[in-house]
This record gives C-alpha cells, sequence and structure tokens, in this order.
C-alpha cells in the first residue's frame, strides 16, 4: 500500500533537517518502506482538506490506504510496529524503547523548543536576554540526566531502536545552539545518529525539496 507523507513545500530551516518530517522520512528509510510526498505551504496546512488529517493545521501527516495519522510519535510507533528494524522483538527491550520515545518527546523536546522559541520567536522582546540562561538551564537539567544514562553506550537500549531515532531527532535541534557540545557523550550519539545510512538518505531527500531538486511525487 502506497504510503504518502506531507512535508513543508518549503522549510524554514532551508533544508537542515529540523522539520519533523524528516524523522518520519528516517523511520521510513530504516524500514526499507518506500513512501511519497505531498508538499504544502503555510496556507495550504491551515485548509480543509490538510486540517482534516492534521487537526493542528501542521506536517508531517501519514496516509496509508484508508489510515490518516499525524503526530511523529504515533506516526513513527506505526512504522516500528508494522516493519522490522526499529523496536526489539523481545518484550521488556520493546517497552524500554518506546519509552525512550515518550522521553524524547515528553521530556527533552519541550525544554529545547521553549529555547529554539526564545531565540527565534521572542528574541525581540525586552526580556528575552534575561530569560534565555533560564531556558538553558532547563535544556542542561534534561541533558545532564540523559548524558549519564547514556555514558559510553553506543545507543540507549543496546542496539539502535525507535527511541534513538526520537532523541537523535530531537537533540538535534540543538545543535546551533552549543548547549550539545557540552555533553561530548551526546555530541557524539547524535552524529552516530546522522552517520546512519537510513538517516541520510532521508535527510537528503528533505534537502532536495528545499534546494528545488527534488524529483515530483
Ligand atoms: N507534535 C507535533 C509537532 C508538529 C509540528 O510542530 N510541525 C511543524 C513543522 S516541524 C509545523 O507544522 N509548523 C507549522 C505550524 O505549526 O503552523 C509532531 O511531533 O508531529
Amino acid at each position: 500500500m502506497t504510503i504518502t507523507i506531507t512535508a513543508f513545500e518549503r522549510s524554514p530551516d532551508g533544508g537542515k533537517g529540523l522539520a519533523r518530517d524528516t524523522r518520519v522520512r528516517w523511520a521510513l528509510e530504516e524500514a526499507g518502506q518506500p513512501y511519497q510526498v505531498r508538499l504544502v505551504s503555510f496556507s495550504a496546512m491551515k485548509e480543509p482538506a490538510h486540517l482534516a488529517l492534521h487537526p493542528f493545521g501542521q506536517i508531517p501527516t501519514y496516509e496509508e490506504g484508508d489510515l490518516a495519522l499525524f503526530e511523529t510519535g504515533a506516526i513513527v510507533f506505526h512504522i516500528a510496529e508494522r516493519h522490522t528494524g526499529l523496536l526489539p522483538a523481545e518484550p521488556n527491550a520493546r517497552a524500554r524503547a518506546i519509552t525512550w520515545m515518550f522521553a524524547a518527546l515528553n521530556t527533552v523536546e519541550p525544554p529545547i523548543l521553549e529555547l529554539v522559541n526564545a531565540k527565534i520567536l521572542e528574541r525581540d522582546q525586552p526580556w528575552c536576554a534575561a530569560r534565555l540562561p533560564v531556558v538553558e538551564d532547563r535544556v542542561r537539567n534534561r541533558l545532564a540526566p540523559l548524558s549519564r544514562r547514556l555514558g559510553d553506550a553506543e545507543w540507549l537500549e543496546g542496539s539502535f531502536t525507535a527511541g534513538d531515532l526520537m532523541m537523535v531527532s530531537v537533540l538535534l535541534r540543538l545543535r546551533a545552539s552549543g548547549i550539545l557540545d557540552e555533553y561530548p557523550n551526546l555530541a557524539a550519539y547524535v552524529a552516530r545518529g546522522e552517520a546512519r545510512p537510513a538517516y541520510r538518505r532521508a535527510f537528503d531527500a528533505q534537502l532536495a525539496v528545499n534546494t528545488g531538486k527534488a524529483p515530483a511525487g
């Protein structure tokens, strides 16, 4: 059955891979599943056709037959459940990998988004300079324990899982801030994720869209 996802017609990051379709593309690449991409403009995302797929008018969405999903956590989980390569077969290891997906989205991503918003959306506010260190420390409060837990392991639970895919995707947004480099094992962890052939394919595909080199479809 054909899988179709949506992505920005033009991503605000210009193709740095930070738009969330990249994590879905990555999961599909890890699972060896071909997919199509429907590009949407910011205005089309708020129109009824897209809102029927995504109530919040965002990307990415995921369509497969009569199934339509939104939220990258749900989409990546769906892909990981239906195909091999992203979740271990052993039930407890599988539950731990899923736990890391939730940890990435619920515990680690929120302060990172707060930092991104503080730096971009709130940068002209008179209180921004005073608030920034507080927000940065909230990020460190998540990275320090994560760094301790990872230690010198390659991945969070032995072999690579959807938990790592989500955690690396979330941490990638921090690179520009320099905070990631305060935790060399996390910086190396993210680099390992980015070095995976499936990630490279996902990254290159979204970059091609943003540089106008993607084939139609
Ligand atoms: N929690 C959602 C967040 C989706 C989201 O924030 N998407 C962004 C692109 S990365 C978006 O569509 N932004 C445009 C908007 O909100 O209008 C998920 O993980 O799928």
